[in-house]
């Protein structure tokens, strides 16, 4: 698996109406996308830091991950996700081969329409991790 750079890192807030002031109006970066990923059960905002993107996530539901990590831990860093070159389902595969624990055994689409998996944060140093197309 070749890692080509960090694709975003995820950020559970509670409202993204709420925390874009902080990112747009202090940080002066800029949203230029919101969207609900159904199946996740959260509204997702993207911003740009020069390659790398911040994507705010606000859960839609008490079911979704989201919610139920703001209830354990609080707002804050929630995932890291790497972009990786050949592909997610080879990479899957190198990571199962390497003892990691899958929690996507194969890869689905994400936001913005890009393939992607979890591995779970228990085999990866405690970090949520994700795997990106490219
Ligand atoms: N980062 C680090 N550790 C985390 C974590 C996170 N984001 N979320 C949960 N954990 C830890 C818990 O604190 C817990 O640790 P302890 O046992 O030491 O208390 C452990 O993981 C729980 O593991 P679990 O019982 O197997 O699973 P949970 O029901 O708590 O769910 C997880 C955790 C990561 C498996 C689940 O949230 C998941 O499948 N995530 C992937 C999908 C996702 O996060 N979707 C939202 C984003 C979607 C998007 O980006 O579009």
């Amino acid at each position: 698996m070749k890692i080509s750079h960090i694709e975003h890192l995820g950020i559970a807030v509670k409202s993204i109406e709420e925390a874009l002031p902080y990112f747009e109006n202090v940080l002066g970066l800029k949203c230029y996308n919101i969207e609900v990923v159904e199946d996740q059960k959260v509204k997702t905002a993207f911003l740009k830091v020069g390659e790398v993107k911040l994507e705010l996530l606000e859960p839609t539901s008490p079911e979704s991950a989201i919610a139920k990590f703001i209830d354990k831990k609080g707002v804050g860093l929630h995932h890291l996700a790497f972009a990786v070159e050949d592909g997610v389902a080879n990479a899957l595969a190198e990571m199962e081969s390497k003892e990691i624990r899958l929690i996507d055994k194969t890869s689905r689409k994400g936001a913005e329409g890009l393939r992607i998996a979890f591995l779970h944060p228990k085999s990866t140093a405690g970090i949520l991790t994700e795997l990106c197309e490219g």
